[in-house]
């Protein structure tokens, strides 16, 4: 088995047994820490192993599907469009969380604004340059604390970050927050994306303990 392999059938095992799952109900005023999570200093690094070596020269995102007005952003008209700078949490499923991250980037509100999605859109499905896919409702994405960010600590967001560009969704659990982000489509029906379609939650909101499907 590759390091990937292990990795993935680790976590489906995860999903199974339903681990870290405690079943408490708390909501975000009442506890900056949700259910099942600890507090961690550092930054840990997950990915499927495959981290895409690319330089803001290389790296274009397009937006598409239900949408009135699909764009290609290259590195220079992404830097063009409104900037905003936010400091917020991380929530990983694999029970680390890690607080005051501040990030910079493009909003989501900016970006919505930008493609006009259809009446009718509900879901997205953001999609990497590794391969990896995740799916997010619109309702969620369309939130004033997401980003699309190039930086975070106010440097430059690294490689094993998911540099030049990663989505940011801190509501979520991480593993929504795509890395290395090369393509968005909008749609009014959900499209599972990798952990998804791996025993994880469609939705995955870290305050009511949607770790898994
Ligand atoms: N492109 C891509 N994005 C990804 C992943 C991945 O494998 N590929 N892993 C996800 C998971 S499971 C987590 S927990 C976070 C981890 O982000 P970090 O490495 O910056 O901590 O990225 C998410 N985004
Ligand atoms: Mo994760």
């Amino acid at each position: 088995m590759t390091d990937k392999d292990k990795l993935t059938a680790a976590k489906e095992k995860w999903a199974r047994e339903g681990r870290a799952l405690t079943g408490e109900k708390t909501t975000p005023a009442a506890r900056r820490l949700p259910p099942g999570q600890r507090e961690t200093v550092d930054f840990p690094v997950l990915d499927l192993g495959d981290q895409p070596n690319l330089t803001t020269r290389d790296w274009t995102l397009s937006v598409g599907g239900m949408v009135d007005n699909p764009i290609r952003w290259d590195w220079q008209t992404f830097m063009a469009q409104p900037q905003t700078e936010l400091v917020t949490d991380i929530h990983c499923v694999t029970t680390w969380s890690r607080y005051d991250n501040t990030w910079a980037g493009v909003s989501a509100k900016h970006l919505l604004k930008m493609v006009r999605p259809r009446k009718n859109v509900r879901f997205l499905l953001l999609r990497s340059f590794d391969g990896y896919t995740t799916n997010i409702p619109l309702a969620r994405f369309d939130d004033s604390d997401v980003l699309l960010a190039h930086s975070w600590q106010g440097q430059p967001l690294s490689r094993d970050h998911g540099g030049p560009v990663r989505a940011v969704i801190p509501k979520l659990y991480f593993w929504k927050s795509a890395k290395w982000l090369r393509h968005i489509t909008f749609s009014d029906h959900d499209t599972p994306g990798y952990w998804e379609l791996r025993g994880y939650h469609g939705e995955g909101d870290p305050w009511k303990e949607e770790r898994y499907s």
